[in-house]
């Protein structure tokens, strides 16, 4: 019923796309993502190559689905990375963070679907332009570095605005909020939070029961001073980069006061002193399930959320 020409393009059986949180998402992570019908993805964040490399690898031996690999635009191995993208013709990379523009050629050459992450309407006219396959349109609900505009203002004004298929982001950790992506313009969705909160994930346990113990307003955003907007879990961290910023601290002193805090969060489990992303939506998770629960569970409860909106007509 929703195998969307999202499907059909991507060789994917459900139009759910997993986010490529760094640090969270491993080969474990999106071999089973994929696994279970959606599209997985390795977070490469801030990886040296070979180290993502060795995680391709991997991912390959744990699902024969396909899988694909998100590139964080901003890390300093960004060109180093896409070369091990192609070397190993994966197939199909996510960008976030900036514009890829300048790699889409080398990638198309191979077949590589190239699908970023937008947060505007005017980069993702001219990514359409360029030859992209399709658009992941993201919301400031979504946890980790964001843009400006919600996720309901933004996915009706990027589905009017490009013909390629819009992936709706920021805010969707269930069935409701897959028909509401739907409904909005999108063809599937990308999930990131609930997918903390998964039997398979590798983060740290104190890193999801804090996503468990979040509630609606338990994010705050960070670096809109630096131009690096980040939705993190408000804690220690966030308090004192805050005490910081009140301070005067420079925007060089801030962006070194996020540096490796992510990864203590995350692999340490330093949830005080650490960089927790997460995405507003964390406050309706309340449980830790396997990533096919999550899948199966969204994908069985569409009929039911559709036939209560017309009950509520
Ligand atoms: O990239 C993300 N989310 C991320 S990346 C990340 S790693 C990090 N670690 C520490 C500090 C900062 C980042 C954690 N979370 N999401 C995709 C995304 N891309 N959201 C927003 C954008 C975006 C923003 C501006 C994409 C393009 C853009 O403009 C580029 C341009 O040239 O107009």
């Amino acid at each position: 019923m929703f195998k969307s020409k999202l499907c059909s393009i991507l060789n994917i059986k459900y139009p759910i796309i997993q986010g490529g949180m760094a640090w969270v998402a491993t080969a474990e992570l999106a071999a089973a993502v994929s696994n279970a019908g959606g599209l997985g993805l390795i977070g490469a964040g801030h990886m040296p190559p070979d180290v993502l490399r060795t995680e391709i690898q991997k991912a390959k031996t744990l699902t024969n689905k396909v899988f694909g690999v998100n590139i964080m635009l901003m890390s300093p191995f960004v060109k180093e990375v896409m070369q091990v993208v192609i070397d190993e013709k994966v197939a199909v990379i996510t960008t976030g963070a900036g514009n890829p523009g300048e790699y889409i050629p080398a990638l198309k050459e191979i077949g590589t679907k190239i699908i970023p992450v937008v947060a505007s309407v005017a980069l993702a006219k001219r990514l359409e332009r360029i030859g992209v396959d399709a658009i992941i349109a993201e919301g400031q609900e979504s946890g980790g570095h964001i843009g400006e505009i919600s996720t309901m203002s933004l996915i009706p004004q990027i589905a009017d605005a490009v013909s390629i298929p819009v992936i709706a982001a920021g805010g969707i950790a269930d069935s409701r909020g897959f028909v509401a992506a739907l409904a909005l313009g999108a063809q599937g969705v990308q999930i990131g939070t609930r997918f903390v909160a998964s039997l398979e994930c590798i983060a740290h346990d104190n890193y999801k029961t804090a996503v468990l113990k979040a509630k609606d307003r338990s994010t705050v955003v960070t670096g809109i001073a630096t131009g690096h907007p980040v939705r993190v879990i408000t804690n220690k961290f966030t308090r004192d980069y805050e005490a910081m910023e009140k301070n005067g601290a420079s925007p060089e002193e801030l962006e070194g006061m996020g540096a490796g805090k992510l990864r203590i969060a995350v692999r340490e489990g330093d949830v005080d002193n650490g960089s927790v992303m997460i995405g507003q939506i964390a406050g309706m998770i309340k449980n830790i399930k396997s990533v096919d629960d999550i899948i199966q569970d969204i994908m069985r409860d569409i009929p039911t959320v559709l036939n209560g909106i017309n009950e509520n007509l």
